[in-house]
């Protein structure tokens, strides 16, 4: 989906990568991108809460809802720090999380989306990023559901918890990382 602004054309994606907390806090940190959401897509209840998924009875994936300027980082750069930070070969399931709503999925916007994730994905296989086969859905997006308000923003806000120190930093310090140069501002000059 491309959209103008006062400031140019915003392009929207919709990603499933696990956890939403982890996906948020670590698109959130890129160059070129605006807003991450995190929320319900992909599923058949209507304005789904975050047990009803977690039941994995609702057919919603945890995802993001990603606003990003595609002049600094285009959908295909997008997709492809994705693949890299959560593991898009094991089926339902990343890490300790296990179902459906855990499940790696791309919900594209358009046909143009749908072409480059089948590209990305073909990239990485022909690369052997990972060794097994990539078991991503790729399915045409309809609707988004925004997450309760304590799911937003929630590595930043809840840096003590256990999930957030134990899961998500770990992937957060990979990804700035491997991503320095991508990033809004120097890892360092962070708090
Ligand atoms: N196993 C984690 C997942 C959180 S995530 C937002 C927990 O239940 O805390 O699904």
């Amino acid at each position: 989906m491309s959209g103008s602004s006062a400031n140019g054309t915003r392009e929207v994606a919709t990603l499933g990568g696990g956890c939403f907390w982890c996906t948020e806090a670590v698109f959130s940190e890129l160059r070129g991108v605006e807003k991450v959401e995190p929320g319900y897509a992909g599923g058949t209840t209507a304005n789904p809460t975050y047990e009803q998924v977690c039941s994995g009875r609702t057919g919603h994936a945890e995802v993001v809802q990603v606003t990003f300027d595609p002049s600094v980082l285009t959908f295909h750069d997008l997709l492809t720090i994705f693949f890299t930070v959560h593991d898009p070969t094991t089926l339902n399931r990343q890490g300790a999380d296990v179902g459906t709503q855990y499940r790696s999925v791309v919900l594209y916007h358009d046909e143009r989306q749908k072409a480059t994730a089948e590209q990305v994905m073909r990239e990485l296989e022909e690369e052997k990023l990972w060794r097994r086969k990539l078991v991503t859905q790729l399915v045409p997006f309809s609707v988004f559901y925004p997450a309760e308000e304590y799911h937003h923003d929630y590595f930043r806000r809840n840096p003590s918890g256990g999930y957030c120190q134990f899961v998500i930093a770990p992937k957060v310090a990979k990804f700035r990382a491997k991503f320095a140069e991508r990033l809004k501002a120097a890892p360092l000059a962070r708090a």
